[in-house]
Protein backbone atom coordinates (compact mmCIF):
# COMPACT_ATOMS: atom_id res chain seq x y z
CA UNK A 1 0.00 0.00 0.00
CA UNK A 2 0.97 2.91 -0.92
CA UNK A 3 0.90 6.39 1.73
CA UNK A 4 0.41 8.78 -0.82
CA UNK A 5 -3.13 6.83 -1.83
CA UNK A 6 -4.02 5.53 1.20
CA UNK A 7 -7.06 6.22 3.30
CA UNK A 8 -5.26 6.65 6.64
CA UNK A 9 -6.61 9.56 8.40
CA UNK A 10 -4.30 9.73 11.54
CA UNK A 11 -4.99 12.24 13.79
CA UNK A 12 -2.14 14.43 15.62
CA UNK A 13 -4.36 15.30 18.76
CA UNK A 14 -5.55 13.21 21.12
CA UNK A 15 -9.88 12.19 21.04
CA UNK A 16 -11.23 14.26 24.16
CA UNK A 17 -13.67 11.36 24.26
CA UNK A 18 -11.59 8.56 24.54
CA UNK A 19 -10.87 7.02 28.04
CA UNK A 20 -8.78 4.24 27.60
CA UNK A 21 -5.56 3.90 25.33
CA UNK A 22 -7.01 1.73 23.11
CA UNK A 23 -9.44 3.78 22.26
CA UNK A 24 -7.57 6.83 22.25
CA UNK A 25 -4.84 4.92 19.62
CA UNK A 26 -7.49 3.27 17.36
CA UNK A 27 -9.01 6.87 16.66
CA UNK A 28 -5.69 8.00 16.32
CA UNK A 29 -4.38 5.88 14.04
CA UNK A 30 -7.28 6.21 11.75
CA UNK A 31 -8.39 2.78 12.29
CA UNK A 32 -12.45 3.02 13.35
CA UNK A 33 -14.84 5.48 12.99
CA UNK A 34 -17.60 6.33 15.61
CA UNK A 35 -21.11 6.14 13.75
CA UNK A 36 -23.65 6.18 16.03
CA UNK A 37 -23.04 5.75 19.92
CA UNK A 38 -20.96 2.01 20.22
CA UNK A 39 -21.59 1.66 16.55
CA UNK A 40 -18.50 2.00 14.73
CA UNK A 41 -16.99 2.06 11.04
CA UNK A 42 -13.59 -0.03 10.03
CA UNK A 43 -12.05 2.13 8.25
CA UNK A 44 -8.99 0.39 6.21
CA UNK A 45 -6.53 0.13 8.51
CA UNK A 46 -8.60 -1.15 11.69
CA UNK A 47 -10.38 -3.49 8.80
CA UNK A 48 -6.67 -5.19 8.02
CA UNK A 49 -6.17 -5.80 11.95
CA UNK A 50 -9.67 -7.54 12.46
CA UNK A 51 -9.28 -9.52 9.27
CA UNK A 52 -6.08 -10.97 10.55
CA UNK A 53 -7.77 -11.63 14.17
CA UNK A 54 -10.39 -13.21 12.13
CA UNK A 55 -8.03 -15.43 10.22
CA UNK A 56 -6.14 -16.86 13.34
CA UNK A 57 -9.75 -17.39 15.16
CA UNK A 58 -11.06 -18.93 11.75
CA UNK A 59 -7.79 -21.31 11.17
CA UNK A 60 -7.69 -22.65 15.05
CA UNK A 61 -11.45 -23.61 15.01
CA UNK A 62 -10.76 -25.26 11.80
CA UNK A 63 -7.94 -27.07 13.28
CA UNK A 64 -10.49 -28.20 16.44
CA UNK A 65 -12.73 -29.64 13.47
CA UNK A 66 -15.57 -27.15 13.94
CA UNK A 67 -17.01 -26.30 10.26
CA UNK A 68 -17.36 -22.43 8.97
CA UNK A 69 -21.22 -21.44 7.68
CA UNK A 70 -23.09 -18.01 8.19
CA UNK A 71 -26.29 -17.30 9.47
CA UNK A 72 -27.57 -13.64 9.18
CA UNK A 73 -28.06 -10.81 11.28
CA UNK A 74 -31.58 -10.47 11.76
CA UNK A 75 -33.83 -13.05 13.24
CA UNK A 76 -36.80 -14.31 13.99
CA UNK A 77 -38.67 -13.13 17.12
CA UNK A 78 -40.80 -16.82 16.65
CA UNK A 79 -37.21 -18.82 17.21
CA UNK A 80 -36.88 -16.72 20.86
CA UNK A 81 -40.24 -17.51 22.01
CA UNK A 82 -40.16 -21.32 21.72
CA UNK A 83 -36.51 -21.28 23.76
CA UNK A 84 -38.13 -18.60 26.15
CA UNK A 85 -35.65 -16.24 25.98
CA UNK A 86 -37.35 -13.23 24.07
CA UNK A 87 -39.02 -11.57 27.22
CA UNK A 88 -35.96 -12.91 29.68
CA UNK A 89 -33.64 -10.65 27.24
CA UNK A 90 -34.77 -7.47 28.02
CA UNK A 91 -33.73 -3.95 27.12
CA UNK A 92 -30.24 -5.65 25.25
CA UNK A 93 -31.82 -7.12 22.46
CA UNK A 94 -32.80 -4.86 19.57
CA UNK A 95 -36.26 -5.44 18.35
CA UNK A 96 -37.42 -4.62 15.07
CA UNK A 97 -40.93 -5.14 13.21
CA UNK A 98 -41.09 -5.27 9.40
CA UNK A 99 -43.75 -3.46 7.16
CA UNK A 100 -45.97 -6.81 7.54
CA UNK A 101 -45.15 -6.50 11.14
CA UNK A 102 -43.84 -9.55 12.26
CA UNK A 103 -41.29 -9.49 15.21
CA UNK A 104 -37.86 -9.03 14.26
CA UNK A 105 -34.61 -9.02 15.95
CA UNK A 106 -31.19 -7.90 15.89
CA UNK A 107 -29.10 -11.31 16.93
CA UNK A 108 -27.65 -10.45 20.26
CA UNK A 109 -26.38 -14.36 19.88
CA UNK A 110 -27.28 -17.34 17.62
CA UNK A 111 -28.10 -20.23 19.97
CA UNK A 112 -31.60 -20.45 18.81
CA UNK A 113 -31.12 -20.16 15.47
CA UNK A 114 -28.31 -22.72 15.03
CA UNK A 115 -30.60 -25.35 17.03
CA UNK A 116 -33.12 -24.67 14.32
CA UNK A 117 -30.99 -25.21 11.59
CA UNK A 118 -29.43 -28.32 13.18
CA UNK A 119 -32.71 -29.92 14.02
CA UNK A 120 -33.61 -29.72 10.49
CA UNK A 121 -31.26 -31.29 9.03
CA UNK A 122 -29.53 -33.89 11.57
CA UNK A 123 -31.90 -36.61 12.82
CA UNK A 124 -29.57 -39.75 13.68
CA UNK A 125 -26.79 -40.43 16.27
CA UNK A 126 -25.04 -41.13 13.08
CA UNK A 127 -24.29 -37.64 12.32
CA UNK A 128 -22.94 -36.43 15.40
CA UNK A 129 -21.06 -34.89 16.85
CA UNK A 130 -20.94 -31.51 15.17
CA UNK A 131 -19.43 -28.01 15.54
CA UNK A 132 -20.75 -25.32 13.12
CA UNK A 133 -19.51 -21.68 13.99
CA UNK A 134 -19.58 -18.20 12.29
CA UNK A 135 -17.90 -14.56 12.23
CA UNK A 136 -21.14 -12.51 12.37
CA UNK A 137 -21.72 -8.97 13.78
CA UNK A 138 -23.92 -8.56 16.86
CA UNK A 139 -25.86 -6.07 18.47
CA UNK A 140 -26.51 -5.83 22.32
CA UNK A 141 -28.44 -2.36 23.49
CA UNK A 142 -25.46 -2.05 26.08
CA UNK A 143 -26.84 0.73 28.54
CA UNK A 144 -23.44 2.41 28.71
CA UNK A 145 -21.67 1.44 25.36
CA UNK A 146 -17.58 3.08 26.28
CA UNK A 147 -14.32 2.45 25.73
CA UNK A 148 -14.50 1.93 22.00
CA UNK A 149 -14.82 -1.39 20.30
CA UNK A 150 -14.19 -2.74 23.76
CA UNK A 151 -18.02 -2.33 24.56
CA UNK A 152 -19.85 -1.55 21.45
CA UNK A 153 -22.79 -1.94 20.82
CA UNK A 154 -22.68 -3.48 17.40
CA UNK A 155 -19.70 -6.02 17.64
CA UNK A 156 -17.99 -8.84 15.54
CA UNK A 157 -17.93 -12.00 17.34
CA UNK A 158 -17.15 -15.77 16.48
CA UNK A 159 -19.43 -17.72 17.92
CA UNK A 160 -19.83 -21.63 17.79
CA UNK A 161 -22.34 -24.86 19.21
CA UNK A 162 -21.60 -27.84 19.19
CA UNK A 163 -23.80 -31.19 19.55
CA UNK A 164 -23.28 -34.01 20.59
CA UNK A 165 -25.35 -37.41 21.47
CA UNK A 166 -24.55 -37.48 25.67
CA UNK A 167 -22.73 -35.32 28.38
CA UNK A 168 -19.29 -37.00 27.94
CA UNK A 169 -19.41 -36.23 24.26
CA UNK A 170 -20.52 -32.94 24.87
CA UNK A 171 -17.60 -32.56 27.62
CA UNK A 172 -15.00 -33.61 25.04
CA UNK A 173 -16.33 -30.57 22.32
CA UNK A 174 -15.76 -28.55 25.40
CA UNK A 175 -12.42 -29.21 25.64
CA UNK A 176 -11.46 -29.06 22.43
CA UNK A 177 -12.64 -25.77 22.37
CA UNK A 178 -10.75 -25.03 25.69
CA UNK A 179 -7.74 -25.99 23.77
CA UNK A 180 -8.67 -23.89 20.56
CA UNK A 181 -9.26 -21.17 22.40
CA UNK A 182 -5.77 -21.32 24.29
CA UNK A 183 -4.13 -21.94 21.16
CA UNK A 184 -5.80 -18.51 19.36
CA UNK A 185 -4.73 -16.19 21.64
CA UNK A 186 -1.33 -17.76 21.75
CA UNK A 187 -0.77 -17.37 18.28
CA UNK A 188 -1.89 -13.60 18.26
CA UNK A 189 1.20 -13.03 20.83
CA UNK A 190 -0.91 -12.59 23.98
CA UNK A 191 -1.83 -14.56 26.73
CA UNK A 192 -5.38 -14.92 27.61
CA UNK A 193 -6.43 -16.99 31.19
CA UNK A 194 -8.97 -19.41 31.44
CA UNK A 195 -11.23 -18.67 34.66
CA UNK A 196 -14.14 -20.03 35.96
CA UNK A 197 -17.08 -18.13 35.38
CA UNK A 198 -20.90 -17.55 35.79
CA UNK A 199 -22.94 -18.04 33.05
CA UNK A 200 -25.19 -15.42 32.49
CA UNK A 201 -28.16 -15.32 30.05
CA UNK A 202 -26.01 -17.98 27.89
CA UNK A 203 -26.75 -20.53 30.79
CA UNK A 204 -25.51 -24.15 31.93
CA UNK A 205 -22.99 -25.10 35.06
CA UNK A 206 -19.60 -25.51 33.13
CA UNK A 207 -18.40 -22.30 31.85
CA UNK A 208 -14.95 -20.03 31.60
CA UNK A 209 -13.81 -16.58 30.46
CA UNK A 210 -10.58 -16.21 28.66
CA UNK A 211 -9.03 -13.03 30.36
CA UNK A 212 -6.36 -10.53 29.61
CA UNK A 213 -4.41 -8.96 31.93
CA UNK A 214 -4.54 -5.55 31.25
CA UNK A 215 -4.64 -2.19 33.73
CA UNK A 216 -7.84 -0.73 31.85
CA UNK A 217 -9.61 -3.95 32.32
CA UNK A 218 -13.63 -3.72 33.40
CA UNK A 219 -13.16 -6.35 36.40
CA UNK A 220 -11.07 -7.58 38.84
CA UNK A 221 -9.23 -10.81 38.45
CA UNK A 222 -7.21 -13.45 40.66
CA UNK A 223 -4.67 -16.45 39.12
CA UNK A 224 -1.65 -18.18 40.40
CA UNK A 225 1.76 -16.72 39.13
CA UNK A 226 2.06 -19.45 37.15
CA UNK A 227 -0.13 -19.10 34.29
CA UNK A 228 2.39 -16.04 33.55
CA UNK A 229 4.89 -18.79 31.88
CA UNK A 230 2.30 -21.48 30.69
CA UNK A 231 2.73 -21.94 26.99
CA UNK A 232 0.07 -24.07 25.19
CA UNK A 233 2.02 -23.66 22.23
CA UNK A 234 4.76 -25.32 23.57
CA UNK A 235 2.77 -27.95 24.92
CA UNK A 236 1.17 -28.89 22.11
CA UNK A 237 -1.31 -31.25 23.58
CA UNK A 238 -2.72 -34.25 21.27
CA UNK A 239 -5.76 -32.27 19.57
CA UNK A 240 -6.99 -35.56 18.61
CA UNK A 241 -6.41 -37.37 22.48
CA UNK A 242 -9.42 -37.01 25.00
CA UNK A 243 -7.39 -33.96 26.42
CA UNK A 244 -8.55 -35.11 29.83
CA UNK A 245 -4.68 -35.03 31.61
CA UNK A 246 -4.15 -31.06 29.32
CA UNK A 247 -7.68 -29.98 30.43
CA UNK A 248 -6.85 -30.85 34.38
CA UNK A 249 -3.44 -29.41 34.24
CA UNK A 250 -5.09 -26.31 32.77
CA UNK A 251 -8.02 -26.00 34.96
CA UNK A 252 -6.22 -26.76 38.25
CA UNK A 253 -3.71 -23.85 38.18
CA UNK A 254 -5.75 -21.11 40.35
CA UNK A 255 -7.69 -18.63 38.12
CA UNK A 256 -10.90 -17.09 38.90
CA UNK A 257 -12.96 -13.91 38.28
CA UNK A 258 -14.29 -11.39 41.27
CA UNK A 259 -17.64 -13.52 41.19
CA UNK A 260 -15.83 -16.80 41.36
CA UNK A 261 -12.84 -15.85 43.98
CA UNK A 262 -12.40 -17.35 47.24
CA UNK A 263 -9.65 -16.13 48.85
CA UNK A 264 -9.27 -19.65 50.82
CA UNK A 265 -8.53 -21.27 47.84
CA UNK A 266 -6.19 -19.11 46.44
CA UNK A 267 -2.34 -19.84 46.26
CA UNK A 268 -0.01 -18.06 47.99
CA UNK A 269 1.53 -16.64 44.69
CA UNK A 270 -1.45 -14.63 43.31
CA UNK A 271 -1.24 -12.19 41.24
CA UNK A 272 -4.27 -9.72 41.52
CA UNK A 273 -4.88 -7.74 38.31
CA UNK A 274 -7.41 -6.16 36.03
CA UNK A 275 -9.01 -8.35 32.87
CA UNK A 276 -10.68 -7.79 29.65
CA UNK A 277 -12.91 -10.86 28.76
CA UNK A 278 -11.67 -11.81 24.69
CA UNK A 279 -13.96 -15.16 24.80
CA UNK A 280 -16.31 -17.41 26.97
CA UNK A 281 -17.49 -20.92 26.48
CA UNK A 282 -20.14 -22.82 27.94
CA UNK A 283 -21.88 -26.19 28.54
CA UNK A 284 -25.34 -25.84 28.78
CA UNK A 285 -26.79 -29.66 27.61
CA UNK A 286 -29.98 -29.45 26.79
CA UNK A 287 -31.64 -25.74 27.45
CA UNK A 288 -32.22 -24.99 24.10
CA UNK A 289 -32.87 -28.63 22.59
CA UNK A 290 -35.03 -29.27 24.85
CA UNK A 291 -37.49 -26.47 24.39
CA UNK A 292 -37.13 -26.15 20.57
CA UNK A 293 -37.19 -30.62 19.92
CA UNK A 294 -33.66 -30.84 18.77
CA UNK A 295 -33.74 -34.47 18.80
CA UNK A 296 -31.69 -37.18 17.39
CA UNK A 297 -32.94 -41.34 17.13
CA UNK A 298 -30.50 -42.64 19.69
CA UNK A 299 -28.80 -46.20 19.09
CA UNK A 300 -31.22 -48.40 20.49
CA UNK A 301 -33.86 -46.46 18.43
CA UNK A 302 -35.11 -44.25 21.06
CA UNK A 303 -35.13 -40.64 20.70
CA UNK A 304 -32.30 -38.63 22.28
CA UNK A 305 -32.41 -34.70 23.09
CA UNK A 306 -29.05 -33.53 21.75
CA UNK A 307 -26.24 -31.81 24.69
CA UNK A 308 -24.94 -28.52 23.36
CA UNK A 309 -22.34 -26.01 24.20
CA UNK A 310 -21.76 -22.61 23.19
CA UNK A 311 -18.20 -20.65 22.78
CA UNK A 312 -17.43 -16.96 21.85
CA UNK A 313 -14.95 -14.78 20.95
CA UNK A 314 -15.35 -11.32 21.20
CA UNK A 315 -12.66 -10.72 17.62
CA UNK A 316 -13.74 -7.16 17.70
CA UNK A 317 -12.85 -6.30 21.22
CA UNK A 318 -9.92 -8.60 20.76
CA UNK A 319 -8.20 -5.97 18.55
CA UNK A 320 -8.84 -3.54 21.02
CA UNK A 321 -7.23 -5.62 23.60
CA UNK A 322 -3.99 -6.49 21.85
CA UNK A 323 -3.18 -2.68 21.91
CA UNK A 324 -4.22 -2.71 26.00
CA UNK A 325 -1.44 -5.42 26.27
CA UNK A 326 1.20 -3.79 23.93
CA UNK A 327 1.76 0.07 22.85
CA UNK A 328 4.27 2.57 24.01
CA UNK A 329 4.01 6.47 24.20
CA UNK A 330 4.12 6.51 20.51
CA UNK A 331 1.55 4.31 19.92
CA UNK A 332 0.78 1.04 18.75
CA UNK A 333 2.64 -2.20 18.71
CA UNK A 334 1.34 -4.91 17.15
CA UNK A 335 2.72 -8.32 17.14
CA UNK A 336 4.15 -9.82 13.88
CA UNK A 337 1.05 -11.80 14.18
CA UNK A 338 -1.94 -9.79 13.73
CA UNK A 339 -0.28 -6.29 12.08
CA UNK A 340 -1.57 -4.79 9.37
CA UNK A 341 1.30 -4.58 7.47
CA UNK A 342 4.54 -6.54 8.24
CA UNK A 343 7.11 -3.85 7.17
CA UNK A 344 6.68 -0.21 6.76
CA UNK A 345 9.03 0.89 3.82
CA UNK A 346 9.94 4.99 4.23
CA UNK A 347 11.38 6.91 1.65
CA UNK A 348 13.04 10.10 3.55
CA UNK A 349 13.20 11.64 0.51
CA UNK A 350 10.50 11.67 -1.69
CA UNK A 351 11.80 14.48 -4.63
CA UNK A 352 15.30 12.43 -4.76
CA UNK A 353 15.47 10.36 -7.65
CA UNK A 354 18.24 7.53 -6.45
CA UNK A 355 15.98 7.18 -3.30
CA UNK A 356 12.67 7.04 -5.08
CA UNK A 357 13.88 4.57 -7.70
CA UNK A 358 15.33 2.28 -4.64
CA UNK A 359 12.28 2.71 -2.66
CA UNK A 360 10.33 1.39 -5.71
CA UNK A 361 11.90 -1.59 -6.64
CA UNK A 362 12.37 -2.62 -3.02
CA UNK A 363 8.46 -1.89 -2.71
CA UNK A 364 7.90 -4.12 -6.00
CA UNK A 365 10.27 -6.86 -4.45
CA UNK A 366 8.40 -7.37 -0.77
CA UNK A 367 5.34 -7.53 -2.82
CA UNK A 368 6.49 -10.15 -5.37
CA UNK A 369 7.38 -12.21 -1.85
CA UNK A 370 4.19 -11.62 -0.57
CA UNK A 371 5.17 -9.52 2.26
CA UNK A 372 2.50 -7.35 3.65
CA UNK A 373 4.32 -3.81 3.09
CA UNK A 374 3.03 -0.25 3.61
CA UNK A 375 4.97 2.60 1.39
CA UNK A 376 5.83 5.96 2.51
CA UNK A 377 6.17 7.36 -0.67
CA UNK A 378 4.51 11.07 0.48
CA UNK A 379 6.72 14.34 0.29
CA UNK A 380 6.58 14.81 4.06
CA UNK A 381 9.44 15.67 6.52
CA UNK A 382 10.92 12.15 7.83
CA UNK A 383 9.94 13.45 11.68
CA UNK A 384 6.49 12.99 10.40
CA UNK A 385 6.49 9.73 9.04
CA UNK A 386 8.53 8.20 11.45
CA UNK A 387 5.99 8.97 13.58
CA UNK A 388 2.79 7.65 11.48
CA UNK A 389 4.70 4.72 11.52
CA UNK A 390 5.34 4.50 15.31
CA UNK A 391 1.33 5.26 15.83
CA UNK A 392 0.34 2.84 13.67
CA UNK A 393 2.37 -0.42 15.09
CA UNK A 394 4.08 -1.57 12.10
CA UNK A 395 6.90 -4.13 13.33
CA UNK A 396 9.73 -3.58 11.30
CA UNK A 397 10.84 -0.47 9.83
CA UNK A 398 13.02 -0.41 6.66
CA UNK A 399 14.47 3.46 6.24
CA UNK A 400 16.24 4.58 2.85
CA UNK A 401 17.77 8.04 2.85
CA UNK A 402 19.86 9.86 0.36
CA UNK A 403 22.88 9.92 2.95
CA UNK A 404 22.66 5.48 3.63
CA UNK A 405 22.06 4.95 -0.12
CA UNK A 406 25.62 6.36 -1.37
CA UNK A 407 27.03 4.15 1.38
CA UNK A 408 25.11 1.34 0.37
CA UNK A 409 23.13 1.04 3.23
CA UNK A 410 19.52 1.10 4.97
CA UNK A 411 18.06 1.62 8.42
CA UNK A 412 16.25 -1.27 10.04
CA UNK A 413 14.34 -0.42 13.19
CA UNK A 414 12.40 -3.16 15.20
CA UNK A 415 9.11 -1.12 16.95
CA UNK A 416 8.95 -2.94 19.79
CA UNK A 417 12.10 -2.64 21.14
CA UNK A 418 13.03 0.44 18.83
CA UNK A 419 16.96 -1.25 18.44
CA UNK A 420 17.84 0.23 15.11
CA UNK A 421 20.27 -1.46 13.05
CA UNK A 422 22.59 0.09 9.61
CA UNK A 423 22.84 -2.54 7.33
CA UNK A 424 23.90 -3.36 3.85
CA UNK A 425 20.36 -3.19 1.78
CA UNK A 426 20.21 -6.82 0.84
CA UNK A 427 20.65 -8.22 4.63
CA UNK A 428 17.69 -5.61 5.64
CA UNK A 429 15.74 -7.21 3.15
CA UNK A 430 17.11 -10.52 4.17
CA UNK A 431 15.56 -9.99 7.47
CA UNK A 432 12.33 -8.75 7.09
CA UNK A 433 11.44 -11.51 4.44
CA UNK A 434 12.47 -14.42 6.75
N1 LIG B 1 -23.43 -17.30 22.76
C1 LIG B 1 -22.35 -17.16 23.69
C2 LIG B 1 -21.11 -17.79 23.22
S1 LIG B 1 -21.15 -18.09 21.55
C3 LIG B 1 -22.14 -15.68 23.98
O1 LIG B 1 -22.79 -14.84 23.42
N2 LIG B 1 -21.18 -15.40 24.87
S2 LIG B 1 -20.83 -13.96 25.43
O2 LIG B 1 -22.00 -13.23 25.76
O3 LIG B 1 -19.92 -14.17 26.52
O4 LIG B 1 -20.08 -13.16 24.32
C4 LIG B 1 -18.91 -13.69 23.74
C5 LIG B 1 -17.80 -12.65 23.69
O5 LIG B 1 -18.22 -11.51 22.95
C6 LIG B 1 -17.40 -12.09 25.05
O6 LIG B 1 -16.47 -12.94 25.69
C7 LIG B 1 -16.78 -10.76 24.66
O7 LIG B 1 -15.41 -10.93 24.32
C8 LIG B 1 -17.57 -10.36 23.44
N3 LIG B 1 -18.55 -9.30 23.74
C9 LIG B 1 -19.68 -9.42 24.47
N4 LIG B 1 -20.33 -8.24 24.55
C10 LIG B 1 -19.57 -7.34 23.87
C11 LIG B 1 -19.70 -5.95 23.57
N5 LIG B 1 -20.75 -5.24 24.00
N6 LIG B 1 -18.73 -5.35 22.83
C12 LIG B 1 -17.68 -6.06 22.37
N7 LIG B 1 -17.51 -7.37 22.62
C13 LIG B 1 -18.44 -8.02 23.34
Amino acid sequence: MRMSSYFLPTLKETPSEAQIVSHRLMLRAGMIRQTSAGIYAWLPLGWKVLQKVSQIVREEQDRAGAQELLMPTIQSADLWKQSGRYEAYGKEMLRITDRHDREMLFGPTNEEMITDIFKTFVKSYKDLPRNLYHIQWKFRDEVRPRFGVMRGREFLMKDNYSFDLDAEGARLSYRKMFLAYLRTFARMGIKAIPMRADTGPIGGDLSHEFIILAETGESQVFCDKQWLDMDVLADNPDANGDLKDFFTKYTSIYAATEEMHDAAKAPADLVTARGIEVGHIFYFGTKYSAPMGAVVTGPDGQPVTVEMGSYGIGVSRVVAALIEASHDDAGIIWPDQVAPYKVALINLKADDEACRSTCDGLYARLQDAGVDVIYDDRNERPGAKFADMDLIGIPWQLTIGPRGLKAGTVELKRRATGEKLELPLEEALAKVMA
